[in-house]
């Protein structure tokens, strides 16, 4: 459940303090897998052997960075490693620390444009957090004064579509729904022509969850973005895929598959904040070439955080 949904009006001074945790905190259990598994390995080093390597290799695919990349970053050390001394132990971190960053796609900020309304279409398995990270989205661009509709396109549980009104009611955002079985391209367009009469500056549209193997639900992610080309060749100006990043290895596969049937064209990783699995989006963001767009941190409606890749590996390794 959206535990933002009953979140109360005035949150006691715990609460407070839990929602100015830094990225650091939110990130614990990844940091203490990665970044001090890599301070406790390279401890007393200042050259790069086959052993260090090895136990690299072996602290990297343990925290779920994957065997391709791994691969990729061992090589590109091993190099690195050979044409320079490097002075000590904290020279021979900072060059892994920098070898990983460098696998995060950049230039990650999603920008919505002067085009109106900003359609972002958000697809995903079930559970992923998809709906979370809509309501945490449009919170964000409501702080940045921007004015924003959701469309209900989940419409294949009757829950779904009241949970996102009553939540849009409380945060005086409208919410576009049909019943539920509704067809989920005609709600999205509904709320297209809603947003445009209204002169909206970004519409989100919620999808059912689906798994890639699911042909017919592909498809109706595929009607919906070609229902929305018709009326504008640009639009989804974004099909963002929420990802669990606690699925670890999974998440790389589904990213692959999504891709592949829908083309997108930016992620957001939730749940970071409950996993050791950080190390994925290391590997997701080189096997894609996809900018992750946010990472979700925690349940709470602030906990969506424009993703930043220097931030992020900072956060895991400082
Ligand atoms: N801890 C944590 N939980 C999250 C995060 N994002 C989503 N969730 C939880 O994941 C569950 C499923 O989220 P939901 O948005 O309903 O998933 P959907 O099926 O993809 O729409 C809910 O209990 C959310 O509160 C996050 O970043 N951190
Ligand atoms: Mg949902």
């Amino acid at each position: 459940m959206l535990n933002f949904f009953k979140k109360k009006q005035n949150p006691s001074l715990k609460e407070e303090e839990e929602q100015k945790l830094s990225l650091r905190d939110r990130l614990f259990k990844s940091k203490k897998k990665l970044g001090d598994g890599l301070s406790s390995l390279v401890i007393g080093k200042k050259k790069i052997d086959e052993d260090l390597l090895e136990e690299l290799e072996v602290l990297l695919i343990s925290s779920d960075v994957g065997i391709q990349t791994t691969d990729k970053v061992i090589e590109s050390v091993r190099k690195k490693a050979s044409r320079k001394e490097l002075k000590d132990e904290d020279s021979l971190y900072q060059l892994i620390k920098l070898e990983l960053e460098s696998l995060l796609v950049t230039d990650s900020d999603l920008e919505p444009s002067s085009e109106i309304p900003f359609v972002i279409l958000v697809v995903g398995i079930n559970g992923a957090g998809k709906t979370t990270t809509i309501g945490k989205l449009a919170k964000l661009f409501q702080g940045e004064g921007k004015s924003v509709m959701l469309a209900a396109g989940d419409t294949f549980r009757a829950a779904a579509v009241e949970q996102l009104q009553v939540w849009g009611e409380r945060n005086d955002i409208t919410v576009i729904a049909q019943k539920t079985g509704a067809d989920a391209a005609s709600v999205v367009y509904d709320a297209y022509q809603s947003a445009i009469a209204k002169k909206t500056d970004i519409l989100i549209a919620d999808t059912a969850g689906r798994l890639h193997t699911q042909d017919n639900l592909m498809q109706e992610l595929e009607k919906i973005k070609r229902v929305l080309k018709k009326h504008n060749e640009n639009a989804p100006h974004e099909t963002l895929l929420v990802i669990d990043g606690g699925s670890g290895q999974n998440a790389v596969q589904q990213a692959n598959e999504f891709h592949k049937s829908i083309n997108l064209s930016g992620l957001a990783i939730t749940k970071l904040d409950g996993t050791a699995k950080g190390g994925v989006l290391f590997s997701i963001s080189d096997a894609l070439k996809l900018p992750i767009r946010f990472i979700g941190v925690g349940e709470a409606i602030e906990d969506l955080k424009p993703f930043n890749s220097k931030d992020f590996v900072d956060a895991l390794f400082d």
